[in-house]
């Protein structure tokens, strides 16, 4: 049975959705973050060194780290959300599993440190707002074009590009000024498997 080290408002609602997605069974562990400093509380470092969620556990295995519980729930499901067969598909996959925690989480994450510095934030969030931009025109434009990230299906990509666009709906200046990509967040929130993840996970203010 797979245990999720779910912690309250972040990333690993993703796998919680994925995991719906999929009809893996799993039991979720649930960590309230420290309401000062909004980190995850010491008990997180004793399943895994970084004390960052999400990680999971499978059968004594213990899997951190968005992008590879990503990958190894694919392997888990016999490929179920994973790579397209079609290469341009299959290209644009692997693109979207890295871009969305190595390229667009970067400048998000920046922007809501920088906005919790008092005075000095606010100007130097207007700095970082450009460089979101940049991300959010990119991601307009290839949504415009097919209905999922990868192609025709939805796939595991699209559930990695979910939290990124969440949180750029909610602090990173993501409105109805680009609908392609708000379409895409209201088809994945509409998505039964969706729901039920948010109704296992408890507080998470992004949906
Ligand atoms: N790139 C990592 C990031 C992990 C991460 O920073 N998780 C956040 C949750 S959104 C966390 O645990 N924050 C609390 C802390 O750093 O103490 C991943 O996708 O797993």
């Amino acid at each position: 049975m797979i245990i999720v080290h779910h912690l309250e408002n972040s990333r690993s609602q993703r796998i919680l959705w994925m995991l719906e997605e999929l009809g893996l069974p799993y039991a979720i562990k649930r960590y309230e973050r420290n309401k000062a400093t909004m980190l995850a509380p010491p008990e997180l470092k004793k399943v895994h060194p970084l004390g960052k969620s999400p990680v999971i556990e499978d059968d004594g295995q213990v899997v951190a780290e968005t992008g590879a519980i990503v990958e190894y729930l694919v392997d888990k499901a016999d490929g179920k959300l994973g790579a397209p067969a079609n290469r341009a598909d299959a290209l644009r996959y692997r693109f979207w599993l890295h871009y969305a925690e190595g390229s667009m989480m970067p400048p998000l994450l920046l922007k809501l440190v920088l906005a919790r510095i008092p005075i000095l934030g606010k100007a130097a969030t207007k700095k970082i707002q450009p460089m979101i931009d940049v991300h959010l025109d990119y991601v307009e434009a290839e949504l415009s074009q097919r209905p999922w990230f990868a192609g025709a299906e939805m796939t595991a990509a699209d559930i990695m590009m979910s939290f990124p666009l969440e949180a750029a709906r909610s602090r990173g200046g993501l409105n109805e000024s680009r609908p392609a990509t708000i379409a895409w967040l209201a088809k994945v929130h509409a998505r039964p498997a969706y729901q039920a993840g948010l109704k296992k996970g408890g507080p998470y203010a992004y949906a």
